[in-house]
């Protein structure tokens, strides 16, 4: 099979690369990633002679009609990512996450091809903390930030697509990863770079904002069984049952890393902070028999702190500009 994977420099979309190399190695892969500051094509370094990789945005028409046409299926996890991001500054959302994505249904629409989108639980809105629901594939979209509202938008499309125009495509919806390779803008790496360098980590707001954690691994390996087994048309939520609240996140990677329990601190909130999110991922579960491999996450954010720490020339350069930015928007 030949598969386009967009965003395949970044943080999932990398670590499917490198893992799909090693459990498909007769698929032949195609990365386009516009390499944009969350884009870094030496991730890919280990496997760069297995597959091809283009330098390109999602929102060029011409050039995702070509790489459509030579592939079997497009893979999408190109977008814009970070809600932080999206506050200060929508627009690149826009063009990424909606116009890159009517780019690709287009082409996948003209040369009949399948596409598997990615998108995030965001969609859905938050949950109160004691509400006895989790989302499904029912739960109406209600997304908070111009982030989540992008990916909802590119969700619709897809929908839209496959009932107007018959496009052979699939949609999954997960929770929070983690794992190695991700940005230090997001939550845990910044934390755990911060700790390695001497930093305390910064909670936003209370704390008590949760979130449903999964690795990187897990979320990738669930993409494996929709394509090969999920039905067409339908949209898939991956979850791993993983939900812990921020200062709990924050007190397990104190005491992985030697500090002492209090030793954080709280900066301003985010504006329009969801509370909670939480995945009933029955329905993949059932259809796939896809399941969780980390069920523990104490010895993920162990793995995942021991990734940082020895590979700091993959992060010095970003975590400088990252804190530089965090430092502007107050946070
Ligand atoms: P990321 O920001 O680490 O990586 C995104 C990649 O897409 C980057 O390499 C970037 O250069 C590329 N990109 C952005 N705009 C592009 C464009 N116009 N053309 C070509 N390439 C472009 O993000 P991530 O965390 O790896 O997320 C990947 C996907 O998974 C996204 O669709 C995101 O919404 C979804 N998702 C993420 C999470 C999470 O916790 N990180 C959870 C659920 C879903
Ligand atoms: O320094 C911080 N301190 C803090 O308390 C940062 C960066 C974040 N937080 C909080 C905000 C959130 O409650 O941690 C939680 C996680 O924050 P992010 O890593 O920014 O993730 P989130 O906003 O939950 O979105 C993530 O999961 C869903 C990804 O960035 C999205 O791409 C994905 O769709």
């Amino acid at each position: 099979m030949k598969a386009l994977v967009t965003g395949g420099a970044g943080f999932i979309g990398s670590n499917f690369v490198l893992r799909t190399r090693q459990t498909r190695p007769d698929w032949e892969l195609t990365v386009i990633d516009s390499l944009s500051y969350a884009g870094n094509k030496n991730t890919l370094d280990p496997v760069k002679d297995d597959i091809t990789f283009v330098e390109g945005n999602i929102a060029d028409a011409e050039l995702m009609d070509k790489l459509v046409a030579d592939n079997d299926i497009v893979i999408h996890f190109a977008a814009e990512s970070h809600n932080d991001n999206s506050l200060d500054n929508p627009w690149p959302f826009l063009e990424s996450n909606v116009i890159g994505t009517y780019q690709i249904l287009e082409a996948v629409r003209k040369h009949g091809k399948r596409l598997h989108h990615i998108s995030t639980d965001e969609v859905y809105g938050d949950l109160e903390l004691d509400d006895p629901n989790r989302f499904t594939e029912q739960t109406p979209v209600n997304p908070s930030s111009p982030y989540s509202s992008t990916k909802a938008s590119a969700d619709l499309l897809v929908r839209a697509w496959i009932r107007s125009f018959g496009v052979q495509a699939t949609i999954s919806n997960c929770s929070n990863n983690y794992g190695p390779r991700q940005h230090v803008e997001k939550f845990i790496p910044r934390q755990i770079t911060g700790i390695l360098t001497g930093v305390k980590p910064k909670l936003y707001g209370t704390g008590e904002n949760v979130r449903d954690w999964i690795h990187v691994d897990d979320h990738n390996d669930a993409v494996v069984a929709i394509i090969e087994k999920g039905k067409l048309g339908q949209t898939y939520l991956i979850g791993a049952d993983g939900e812990k609240n921020n200062r709990e996140i924050i007190a397990l990677l104190l005491e992985l890393m030697d500090k002492p329990a209090d030793w954080f601190e709280h900066v301003n909130d985010r504006p329009g902070h969801d509370m909670r999110y939480a995945i009933d991922s029955s329905k993949l579960r059932a259809e796939t028999g896809w399941q969780p491999q980390y069920s523990d996450i104490r010895a993920g954010l162990a793995n995942t702190i021991d990734w940082y720490a020895a590979n700091t020339d993959w992060w010095q350069q970003s975590k400088q500009a990252t804190e530089q930015n965090y430092a502007r928007i107050g946070r």
